[in-house]
């Protein structure tokens, strides 16, 4: 607890106050593979490194949010706004219990027995951030070693990085042990197109390397046209048609450092069936990949 008041960020946005039911009907099983928690404060301070204050935005909106967009599942994130501490994101997962799963950000002073008490919560990944707007960065030794002490719980790797990182980071990518997992595409400039060299570069890594999966998501980020994001369609749709069995799909709410607007989570569930287009699809993106990942 802290008795320091956190307000948010002048400019931030706050998450949709009451998005839309979908017209698109979620499998049953679906899971919400990216999401966050923040706070709230004071309760879950927020880490003083951080590089923003959000509102607040606790566990029970995002299981308030859960039930009413029709999903039966969270993956929640840990979020940069809190560091390393685990502890919002994790008690959501206890509260949760089988319902979510978690994805730590951990240092490599992190010891088996902490390791095994978030395991015992619930989390079953941990995310290295190369985004610099969001984190100093981090010696790649240290994540390495990072990912070696995660084997033994059979734990995934989340990776954030910016297209234009891709290229250098390529090598280190395929150092890394297990299941990786590529938030955002890589996120894409939308403005060169699916022919691009560095989106092409991203599926060639996915295509000689079956261990990088993908999260198709956060149109909303992407995008320059704005909703229904109809420019982010054909790089979602190009990575499932051609990679259905390593796609992950997630409502990246509540939306941390949205400048241009604040998608609805109703519409985006809505976006699901332009990317993924056959029940099969769906139900490979939505249930049985997470699943896999994530509750096996
Ligand atoms: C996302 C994207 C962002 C932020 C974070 O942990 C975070 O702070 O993930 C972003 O600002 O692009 O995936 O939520």
């Amino acid at each position: 607890m802290t008795d320091e008041v956190q307000v948010m960020d002048a400019d931030w946005l706050e998450f949709h106050p009451s998005p839309k039911t979908p017209d698109f009907k979620l499998p049953a099983g679906a899971v919400d593979a990216h999401c966050h928690v923040f706070g709230p404060s004071p309760e879950f301070p927020y880490a003083p490194e951080r590089k923003y204050t959000p509102c607040n935005a606790g566990k029970d909106k995002l299981f308030a949010l859960r039930d009413h967009l029709g999903f039966a599942r969270n993956v929640i994130v840990q979020a940069t706004c809190h560091g390393r501490d685990n502890r919002a994101m994790m008690d959501a997962c206890r509260e949760a219990g089988d319902l979510a799963r978690g994805v730590a950000s951990v240092g490599p002073d992190i010891s088996r027995d902490e390791l095994a008490d978030m395991h015992e919560a619930g989390v079953r990944g941990v995310r290295l951030n190369f985004v610099k707007r969001l984190v100093d960065a981090t010696p790649r030794e240290v994540f390495l070693s990072i990912a070696e002490k995660i084997q033994e719980f059979g734990w995934s790797i989340v990776v954030y990085f910016e297209a234009a990182d891709l290229e250098e980071l390529v090598p280190f990518l395929k150092q890394l042990p297990g299941i990786i997992v590529v938030d955002h595409m890589g996120r894409p400039d939308v403005t060169k197109g699916t022919d691009h060299p560095d989106f092409q570069r991203f599926l060639q890594l996915m295509e000689e390397n079956e261990n990088i999966w993908t999260k198709v998501t956060c149109p909303e980020r992407l995008t320059v046209a704005g909703p229904p994001y109809d420019d982010v369609i054909p790089f979602c749709r190009t990575i499932v048609d051609r990679f259905e069995d390593r796609v992950l799909w997630g409502t990246d709410w509540p939306h941390p450092n949205m400048k241009s607007h604040m998608p609805d989570d109703g519409a985006l569930v809505d976006f699901i069936p332009k990317i993924a287009r056959t029940a099969e699809q769906q139900r490979k993106l939505l249930v049985d990949n997470p699943m896999r990942l994530y509750w096996a």
